[in-house]
């Protein structure tokens, strides 16, 4: 397994601002995945049945299914917080967490999400994009670090076949905003000869700079291609997603798990 003792961080650090992600493989235990994927299917099965028509939100009970058809055979689900899918393995991983610290200088970053992305059999490309509109906000200007980060772990191995996420790399900077509503077209009348599939094994967790240019493909294969996203920011960023989770279980948590969490929502546990 990686650790920190294992990694060499900013090596990984110096790839992650260069090519607008980074992967790191034998994060997380086979069997954390296996656990989470068991408990996962059945809530993305469930909004797979129930949400025909694509949505522009997600809606359904989080314990039971939360999710949208996002297009042609994908959906996207938030995760609730209780276990499996609430594992200190995950969301307070030591390397991730000194990432994170040594990338933004400091340790006040927090957890703003914990969602997912699963292309299912019969899913499309989807159109070149970032997942901000940052380049439109605050145009002319490619901001040194990225505020907000998706930290993700596929569930499944993931494959040509089965839709691994391509990513066009050191696309982080743009910062013309002319390009933001065309990358699509352009990507695919032009040349782009260092678009990259992540094609990865369980295990893997890898870091994403939002602004970073991807695409979704298509699930070619016979089952869904499952990977969960937790989002850490700086504490400036104020977009948070919706964090239900019990008064037992955040005060169950660790110091550092309580300060990541901070924006958490209280609900009853019933
Ligand atoms: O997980 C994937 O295949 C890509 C999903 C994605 O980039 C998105 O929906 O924003
Ligand atoms: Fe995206």
């Amino acid at each position: 397994m990686t650790t920190l003792d294992s990694i060499d961080l900013d090596l990984r650090i110096a790839e992650f601002k260069i090519n607008g992600y980074v992967v790191l493989e034998d994060m997380l235990h086979e069997e954390t995945i296996d656990r989470v994927r068991e408990a996962f299917l059945p809530l993305l099965q469930h909004v797979k049945e129930r949400e025909t028509e694509e949505s522009g939100h997600e809606v359904g009970d989080v314990r039971t299914g939360k999710g949208r058809l996002q297009v042609t055979n994908r959906y996207t689900l938030t995760i609730p917080w209780v276990e499996p899918f609430a594992d200190p393995e995950i969301f307070e991983h030591p390397v991730i967490l000194e990432f994170l610290e040594r990338y933004w200088g400091t340790d006040d970053f927090v957890i703003v999400c914990y969602h997912s992305n699963n292309p299912y059999p019969g899913s499309e490309f989807q159109r070149w994009h970032r997942d901000t509109s940052i380049g439109k906000d605050i145009p002319h200007t490619g901001l040194e670090r990225t505020p907000i980060v998706g930290v993700k772990f596929p569930l499944v191995e993931t494959s040509e076949e089965n839709g691994s996420i391509e990513v066009l790399p050191s696309t982080q900077y743009l910062a013309d905003p002319g390009l933001e509503p065309k990358y699509d077209e352009i990507i695919r009348a032009g040349r782009f000869p260092s678009s990259h599939r992540l094609n990865m094994k369980k295990g893997t967790m890898w870091v994403q700079d939002v602004r970073t240019l991807h695409r979704g493909t298509p699930n070619r294969s016979d089952a869904p291609r499952p990977e969960l996203v937790v989002c850490y920011c700086r504490p400036f960023w104020n977009i948070t997603h919706v964090m239900e989770m019990t008064n037992e279980f955040y005060e169950g948590l660790s110091e550092r798990g309580q300060k990541l969490l901070v924006r958490r929502e209280i609900v009853d546990g019933e």
